[in-house]
């Protein structure tokens, strides 16, 4: 039964995996989630409430849930947290100033109980900007060393042209294969 099970989930993919992609307001959040689903760089506009999309990578499903990132809304990010398996912080790489506020933002989140047993990729994104802050800087400030509860990951990215983001999703789908 096990064996007949895991040849067809083999074959029609296995259970949806939910995901989250947070990061302040203006970081990319919207255009990369519209960059897995279509591939090409969308117009966009502020996030009020949440965008929601199904993902597909090699029998791998996942749900995304781009969630609004200004001041106003972040507290209600906890409210998209339960059965969570990865959380997609965006970062905008240019934005040095917000940078603590971001830091803030993702150990609080990850003491949440909820998020427990998440995995959570840090997307650099913005690498196109001259002058942006590496992969190393960005792990270095959001202090990423010291954070041994939960598996994470950084990777640079740029959502307009959809550098990276294919990387990132093979990291995804690596963290949901492992459970
Ligand atoms: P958000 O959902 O996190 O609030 P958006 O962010 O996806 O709405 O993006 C905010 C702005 O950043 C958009 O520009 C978008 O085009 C731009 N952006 C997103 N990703 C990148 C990137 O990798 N490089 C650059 N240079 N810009 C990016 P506008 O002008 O529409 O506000």
């Amino acid at each position: 039964m096990g064996f007949l099970l895991t040849k067809m989930m083999a074959v029609f993919g296995d259970r949806e995996h939910k995901v989250i992609i947070v990061g302040l307001d203006n970081s990319g959040k919207t255009t990369i989630l519209y960059q897995f689903v279509t591939k090409e760089a969308v117009l966009t506009s502020p996030t009020i409430g949440s965008n929601v999309e199904e993902v597909i990578v090699r029998n791998s499903h996942f749900l995304m849930w781009d969630i609004g990132g200004q001041d106003s809304l972040r507290a209600s990010w906890f409210s998209y947290y339960c059965n969570t398996e990865i959380v997609i912080l965006v970062v905008d790489s240019t934005d040095r100033e917000r940078l603590t506020v971001t830091k803030e933002e993702l150990h609080r989140m990850l003491s949440h109980e909820d998020l427990r047993n998440a995995a959570v990729l840090i997307m650099a994104n913005k690498q196109d900007v001259k002058g942006s802050m590496t992969a190393a800087e960005i792990s270095q400030s959001l202090t990423l060393d010291s954070l041994t509860t939960h598996s994470w990951h950084v990777q640079p990215c740029c959502a307009l042209t959809g550098e990276g983001l294919p990387a990132s999703l093979e990291w995804m789908r690596s963290r949901v294969l492992a459970k």
